[in-house]
């Protein structure tokens, strides 16, 4: 497969200036029929060129140009390309062409979902619905006519605003909608079908009335409200911060059951995942309510950030995913608890993100190359993006960022634009160099910063010596790395609280938090007048995406997670503390030398249970132990029975010892009466789940009925699903029967409901236990699951994949099955099988043995006929 590179970006030859579609929709027989008025675009150095389309999977009826048919000789047909030889400078096109949405398998382009026809077109489905410049610096006006049955498919939409509507013969009926603004083809949407709808309305700060509406089977309308919530919660704060106001009279969102990914932007017509959609309080968790929320924000925000300014091309996916990623990030914490999301945040961050950096996909936010676009839809591109666009946003200050956002878009409305467009607009604003910056879209890897102290007691100088480095990654070598300019926000911790700040070089005093810019390799930080010996608080809020290492003892952790005014980074000592602990049990299993959970610790998290005075979300996150994916991203070599065990002893040993503090903060801590899903109800439910899942990892069975009590009474899924799952991960044989009973009656109670159902999937797929393998393959084979549905395949396999113990079986069968999924998806749905694939590619920090296992199964996936680029891009780029 062909390499597509930045470097060899060119405009395109020509434009598009109206684009008018009609569809006449049949289920295995679409009729497809263009018209568009191209032009030769001015900026072209050939000015001769050929007319050179996309096209896949079309089977051509009529190719007209200027009205008169295309004789043999005059184009050509390729499996992924049209040709057309000799074009005048200004014509029409005419296509109509003829695809199959039934048996579209891969959910890009136009596809069935369940009873209806939707569409899914970035990055580059459109060109599996006609024949098109498929390339977002390619925007066009478009037109589009739906045309279908009017009892099977009542509602017809696509973008823009209605403007014609009539009946046909044969009951069939159609819709006209016209969209004014331009777009690229990857904005396109269109969908069909028997749906109800939630109606409402916003006026905007300058008086429009916008129409809202959000389609979904009519089983699922009384799902839609906070959704509905969340959008005009969008359009107001889009409003209040960045100054953007929504531009059509009518914003729609459909929800559909088979969906690659969370949600699309499309122009005035999102289409959703109906798990980013769907919340209602007996059905949804806390977690599915937040995610909600931030995708309906997100995708909202794209209207501005992706939509009225889009990209130039592919390489500049950030430009508009870190930009909104950034935006629904500040937008959640506004809306919620700003540390809470930053904890959040940071969690993926620094268990995804930074195990993608150091794996063989690794690339930098601004990617040089790629084979197939879709697998660069990453953590990468999305939340490394953010992050990078929130150090802009740290290192000018709130005021200075809307200027540099205010200018950006005003410069560039309407355009299809670069990342370095977006830096020049900062630039602007603040008049800042962002030379040395741009390094962070240039380089892939996650920046090692490590710092080291001294105390000068005579002088009261204290001294920070800041040293960065940038491992190794696929594009390039370590010593070849340039440094990072990284923002570290910092305090100094004194014996009664925080300690001035004096920095004389950067002209720094009387503040007790600031952020200093490191630009080189090593750089030391001076701070005067240091009455006594402090404990840094580095890296305040992760103000740098990086790892940071600082020899902290366990006191100075216990200060920082008891004082700091920074709650992130009191959150950060105690994941800190656990860290050191379960690493302390480790090295004592492998010597065979076991030691005892440290009493500082226990004390710790004594005190802890028994604070009334912080936020109790921040409590419960405190209490929640390291992940053992984030253990792993910390190890050399990863040892994940050892992981898991450790991790297992401290959670016990805890349970055991703190037993009364953690039933006393159960006890006190109020059950939902009308459940709301703001943040002081979330961050109850939290702390109080957090201890019933300590309880009943305990052993102790009288907490086993408990759980199970909560589970049968619950009024809400966060209870419901938190007292079954603690159960289910129970490694006491006696809560066997509790776990059973309760994961039976949760079917019973929820088996029409699809993503309660997929919730049930996924418990039992993460389950740490010899079984789970044999229970995945009997799930697979229950009639709630297909490999044709994304969501299902998630919640089962993935879910099973991203189970360390069981996915990393040292016989290798957790391996060869998760080989032989790909093997069948890589037929079925490409996107979905590159992105299972990647717990396999990870073979570079397990043991030997496993390392050898994986290999044989990526060679195998390797070896297949009719490999898709998707998959291929992923096995090849791993087995380097
Ligand atoms: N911009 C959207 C990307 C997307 C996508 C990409 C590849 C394949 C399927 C897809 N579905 C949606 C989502 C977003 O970031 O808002
Ligand atoms: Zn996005």
């Amino acid at each position: 497969p062909k390499v597509i590179r930045l470097q060899d970006y060119q405009v395109p030859n020509f434009q598009i200036t109206k684009t008018e579609l009609h569809f006449n929709l049949e289920p295995t027989e679409t009729l497809v029929t263009s018209k568009l008025q191209f032009e030769r675009n001015a900026k072209s150095e050939n000015k001769s060129a050929a007319l050179e389309l996309h096209g896949q999977d079309i089977e051509i009826q009529s190719l007209k140009i200027n009205g008169e048919e295309l004789t043999d000789e005059q184009y050509q047909v390729n499996p992924e390309s049209l040709t057309v030889f000799s074009v005048p400078d200004v014509f029409e096109f005419e296509c109509v062409g003829k695809i199959n949405p039934q048996e579209n398998t891969s959910l890009e382009g136009l596809y069935k979902s369940r009873s209806m026809f939707c569409t899914q077109c970035e990055a580059e489905g459109f060109r599996k619905i006609t024949y098109y410049l498929d390339r977002p610096d390619v925007m066009s006006e478009f037109t589009t006519t739906v045309e279908a049955d009017k009892a099977l498919y009542p509602i017809l939409l696509s973008n823009g605003n209605p403007i014609e509507k009539g009946e046909l013969d044969n009951n069939r009926h159609f819709v006209t909608w016209h969209d004014p603004h331009k777009k690229p083809a990857y904005l396109f949407a269109l969908v069909a079908g028997d749906l109800s709808v939630l109606d409402d309305t916003f006026t905007t700060s300058s008086g429009r009335d916008v129409a809202l509406k959000i389609f979904v089977e009519p089983k699922d309308l009384d799902k839609c409200d906070h959704a509905m919530t969340s959008l005009k919660n969008a359009m107001k704060w889009d409003e209040d911060v960045y100054g953007r106001e929504y531009d059509l009279d009518i914003f729609m969102i459909v929800a559909v059951d088979d969906f690659n990914m969370g949600a699309m932007e499309n122009k005035g017509l999102n289409i959703f995942n109906t798990s980013c959609v769907l919340a209602k309080a007996e059905t949804t968790s806390d977690t599915g309510f937040q995610r909600v929320e931030a995708v309906v924000a997100h995708e909202y925000f794209h209207n501005w950030s992706g939509n009225r300014v889009t990209c130039r091309d592919w390489f500049q996916l950030s430009l508009k995913e870190g930009f909104t990623v950034f935006r629904d990030s500040e937008f959640s914490a506004d809306m919620g608890s700003r540390t809470v999301k930053r904890v959040e945040d940071a969690n993926v961050l620094r268990t995804l993100q930074f195990a993608e950096d150091a794996g063989p996909m690794a690339h930098p936010v601004q990617p040089p190359s790629f084979i197939e676009i879709s697998n660069f839809y990453t953590l990468t591109i999305y939340e490394k993006g953010a992050e990078v666009v929130r150090m802009i946003h740290t290192l000018l200050g709130a005021e200075t960022f809307r200027k540099g956002s205010d200018i950006y878009f005003a410069e560039n409305d309407g355009t299809a634009a670069t990342i370095d467009d977006f830096i020049s607009a900062m630039s602007k604003a603040s008049g800042k160099d962002f030379t040395q910056f741009m390094t962070w879209y240039r380089q892939a890897g996650t920046p090692v910063l490590n710092v080291a102290d001294n105390y000068d007691a005579e002088n009261q100088k204290y001294t920070l010596t800041f040293t960065q480095s940038c491992p190794d990654t696929p594009e390039a070598k370590s010593e070849d790395k340039k440094p990072y300019l990284i923002p570290v926000r910092l305090g100094l911790l004194g014996e009664s609280g925080p300690l001035p700040l004096e920095i004389s070089d950067l002209g720094i005093s009387g503040v007790t938090d600031t952020v200093v810019e490191i630009t080189e390799s090593t750089q030391c930080i001076e701070f005067s007048n240091v009455s006594e010996k402090p404990v840094p608080s580095l890296l305040r809020s992760l103000s740098a995406p990086v790892k940071l290492q600082f020899d902290y003892s366990r006191d100075q952790l216990i200060k920082i997670m008891s004082n700091d005014e920074d709650g992130f980074n009191r959150w950060e000592a105690s994941q800190q503390l656990c860290v050191q602990v379960i690493q302390e049990l480790m090295s004592g299993r492998q010597s065979e030398q076991p030691v005892a959970v440290d009493p500082n610790l226990v004390a710790a998290f004594d005190r802890l249970l028994k604070d009334d005075n912080l936020d109790p979300a921040m409590v419960a996150n405190m209490l929640s132990l390291p992940s053992e994916s984030y253990l792993a991203e910390l190890a050399e070599e990863i040892d994940v029975d050892a992981i898991h065990q450790c991790r297992a002893q401290l959670k016990k040993t805890l349970a055991e010892e703190l037993c009364e503090s953690f039933a006393q903060r159960w006890q006190k801590t109020p059950a939902t009466v009308d459940y709301k899903a703001d943040a002081e109800q979330i961050g109850l439910r939290s702390i109080r789940n957090m201890c019933l899942s300590y309880l009943v990892a305990s052993g102790q069975e009288q907490w086993f009925g408990v759980a199970y009590e909560q589970f049968s009474s619950a009024n809400n899924m966060t209870d419901q699903f938190s007292a079954m799952s603690a159960l289910v991960h129970s490694d006491s044989e006696l809560a066997e029967s509790y776990a059973s009973k309760a994961l039976a009656e949760f079917y019973q109670q929820w088996s029409e409901e699809a993503l309660v159902v997929n919730q049930w999937f996924g418990v039992q797929a993460s389950k740490a236990h010899p079984n789970t393998l044999e229970q995945v393959k009997a799930l697979m084979e229950h009639p709630a699951f297909t490999m044709k549905n994304p969501n299902k395949v998630r919640s089962v396999i993935g879910a099973f994949a991203n189970n360390p113990v069981c996915f990393h079986a040292i016989d290798g069968s957790g391996y060869k099955f998760l080989a032989d999924q790909i093997i069948e998806l890589n037929a079925l749905n490409p996107q979905i099988a590159a992105r299972l694939l990647t717990p396999l590619t990870r073979w570079k920090k397990q043991t030997q043995q496993r390392q050898a296992l994986m290999i044989e199964e990526l060679k195998r996936i390797q070896s297949v006929a009719d490999l898709s680029k998707d998959v291929y891009e992923v096995v090849s780029k791993s087995l380097v």
